[in-house]
């Protein structure tokens, strides 16, 4: 069973991305959709604010000629204990592994400041811009070298500064009654650092501060194009949507190696408590490929340093709260909040596990 968790690699995994029946299926309704599209109608009740995505969805509406929008989230995302494959595994069961590891992280935390703007030269086309401000933090138990599980000590890293920076055009294909479905045009520019570096206590009980392995940077080093689909629906009280994202890296970065491809379908429904409260569940499925190639700065006997131990499958439950500003003062300002859970995952090889995510949003359109 774990042997063959060990080989879920990258070739398999790359293949699987496209040949999904069904991302087949959801590119297939995409084109069907946007072969019928029809021309544009606005009736009231498309107000550009009573009618969002869950805040954990980004680029999920469009708006109307000349708005604009500004916007801030904060996100935590929680990661803890570790997985081979699906299975719970602990420190000492991975450094007996005979795989060479001796230190293991425990714990990490990684917090997201997003700035967005978002514009609408006309009721088509949507255009935004996201900046990310991250601090992360992980926890690592070390054993003395050589082997045995002889605990030496334990030690945290911490890096913060800019991620990178996404960009993205939506544009409207179909919209009539009830149905809305757009396409997203994203770009992410790699304004986050990946020579991040901090003290760590090595098996031997030394103390140097060499760059940390690739989850502690800050930004991929690629230039990214993030492809996707987005449907909206809407009737009464009740709110539905689906989007499908890809994250394409288009090249390696300056350090020899590209993060994995990732795959995202996320699916909701929102219920309108009263006109200004909406409260809504969402599922996400992410599929992600391991690290291309690698930086040979990073080469530490930790599972993070090692390019096999990243991506996999994980599936993820969302509860949701919106609050919307209706009239005077509160007009076009929108508060909201998701707490997600991670309900499933398979890790290539050895990573840590996915715990929740808490994401806090503010947002201001005129
Ligand atoms: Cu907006």
């Amino acid at each position: 069973m774990i042997l063959h968790d060990m080989k879920h690699g990258h070739s398999v995994i790359r293949s699987k991305l496209f040949t999904r029946p069904l991302t087949i299926g959801l590119l297939s309704i995409a084109a069907a959709l946007a072969s019928h599209t029809a021309p544009a109608q606005h009736t009231t009740d498309h107000h550009s604010v009573s009618n969002h995505a869950p805040i954990g969805v980004m680029g999920d509406h469009l708006h109307k000629t000349g708005e604009w929008m500004l916007s801030y989230r904060y996100m935590n995302m929680r990661m803890e204990d570790n997985l081979r494959g699906s299975n719970s595994v602990s420190p000492e069961e991975i450094v007996s592994a005979g795989l060479g590891l001796r230190v293991v992280p425990v714990e990490m935390s990684t917090e997201m400041h997003m700035f967005g703007a978002m514009y609408a030269p006309s009721d088509k086309l949507t255009l935004m811009l996201m900046v990310n401000y991250l601090e992360k933090e992980m926890d690592h138990v070390t054993f003395q070298g050589g082997s045995g599980t002889v605990r030496r000590g334990v030690f945290t890293t911490e890096t913060s500064g800019l991620g990178d920076t996404k960009l993205a055009a939506l544009y409207g294909v179909y919209d009539k009654d009830i149905h809305r479905v757009h396409l997203n045009f994203g770009l992410s520019i790699p304004t986050g650092s990946i020579d991040e570096t901090d003290q760590i206590l090595t098996p031997m009980g030394t103390t140097p501060s060499p760059r940390l392995p690739y989850p502690m940077q800050l930004g991929s080093g690629t230039y990214d194009l993030e492809p996707g689909l987005t449907y909206l629906g809407v009737k009464g009280k009740w709110d539905w949507g689906s989007q499908l994202k890809l994250t394409i890296r288009l090249d390696d970065n300056g350090e020899g190696y590209a993060l994995g491809d990732k795959l995202m379908l996320t699916s909701w429904g929102s219920y309108r408590l009263a006109d200004w409260l909406t409260g809504s569940l969402r599922l996400s499925y992410t599929d992600s490929d391991d690290i291309n190639g690698r930086d040979q700065n990073i080469n530490l006997p930790v599972q993070t340093a090692r390019p096999e131990n990243f991506g996999g499958e994980q599936l993820e439950l969302a509860v949701g709260l919106n609050l919307i500003g209706l009239e005077g003062a509160q007009l076009g300002h929108r508060v909201a909040l998701e707490y997600s859970n991670t309900l499933e995952q398979h890790a290539n090889g050895i990573q840590m596990e996915m715990q929740d995510m808490l994401s806090v949003g503010y947002q201001y359109s005129f």
